[in-house]
């Protein structure tokens, strides 16, 4: 990957495509477990995490790095962990005693495909691989600490685990407000967007004034993330994002279409990203993958 600069006249292009060969090929090569690592548990792991997604998290890692003025390259590790912390929060979300999911990222969901035990051993297994990939494979032991304190917070109770279980227990409560919404959503998904923003930052060598641009920059981007998946799941067709829409409306669950109306939610999304894209300008060209990716936020179909 090269820090090039962006393409001429280029408003949603991040290049994330050019990163996501570099970032394939990393999970994979961080799957080769050894034969004490049961078959069918490595298949599930495999299937998991190697399905086709976006890949928005580990390209945010490295874009971060990049804008912080370190090499990508240096991030990938903490690419690689993200992914993984991720994949394992899909993997858990979609099992019959949370969301009850039969498709993710265009195929059956891994207790389908395999069974519910074994999703939830993958899942197990993808959490704490994160964190053991992280303290094996980032060299300097500083960066290597505070990547994993960044990553545990993201994925704890006051941040994923806590917003999920909010995010559970909202189907069926009163309190339905913005502020509700959005204290769930900033933990759910904003905090592991963030994360990787911030692991990105420190594997970078960002300087501090940098660093905190880009968790303003990370702040409005995982919402308006969010906003928009709720809007895909009101709005777009099944095939299109690879899992089932409609479920939420069809549960009575608190979103953004259903408590600001559709074109409330596009116009609060096209605000958070007007302003995570400010952000990402004030760091100038080294972050222009950040702002190009602040669009594709906004006009992702899936
Ligand atoms: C089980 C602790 C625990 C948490 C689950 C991830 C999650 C929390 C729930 C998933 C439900 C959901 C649709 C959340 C909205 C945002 C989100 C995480 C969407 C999926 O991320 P993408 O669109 O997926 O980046 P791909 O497949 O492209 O990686």
């Amino acid at each position: 990957m090269s820090a090039a600069e962006p393409p001429i006249g280029a408003t949603n292009y991040s290049g994330l495509d050019e990163l996501r060969p570099s970032i394939e090929a990393a999970l994979v090569a961080a799957t080769a477990f050894s034969d004490r690592c049961p078959t069918r548990l490595v298949d599930a792991i495999r299937y998991a995490l190697l399905a086709p997604g976006k890949r928005l998290r580990p390209g945010l890692v490295l874009m971060a790095a990049e804008a912080s003025g370190g090499d990508p390259q240096d991030a990938m590790p903490a690419a690689v962990a993200v992914e993984m912390v991720h994949a394992y929060s899909l993997v858990h979300d979609d099992l019959p005693a949370m969301d009850d999911d039969d498709r993710r990222r265009g195929r059956p969901t891994v207790h389908i495909q395999f069974d519910e035990a074994t999703a939830i051993l993958a899942g197990d297994a993808l959490l704490a691989e994160a964190f053991h990939h992280l303290a094996r494979e980032v060299p300097q032991p500083a960066r290597a600490i505070e990547a994993i304190r960044i990553l545990a917070a993201a994925a704890g109770p006051e941040a994923l685990v806590g917003g999920q279980t909010d995010d559970l227990a909202a189907e069926s409560g009163d309190n339905q407000t913005l502020e509700r919404l959005e204290a769930i959503h900033r933990r759910k998904t904003g905090a592991l967007i963030a994360a990787a923003v911030d692991l990105g930052a420190v594997l970078g060598g960002a300087t501090e004034s940098t660093r905190m641009t880009l968790a303003n920059y990370s702040r409005d981007l995982g919402l308006a993330f969010q906003v928009v998946d709720d809007l895909l799941d009101f709005t777009a067709e099944e095939t299109a994002v690879g899992k089932r829409t409609g479920k939420d409306a069809g549960r009575g669950k608190l979103t953004y279409p259903g408590l600001l109306g559709v074109q409330g939610a596009r116009n609060k999304a096209r605000e958070l990203v007007e302003s995570a894209h400010a952000q990402a300008t004030l760091l100038g060209t080294p972050a222009w993958r950040l702002q190009g990716l602040a669009n594709f936020v906004l006009e992702r179909s899936h």
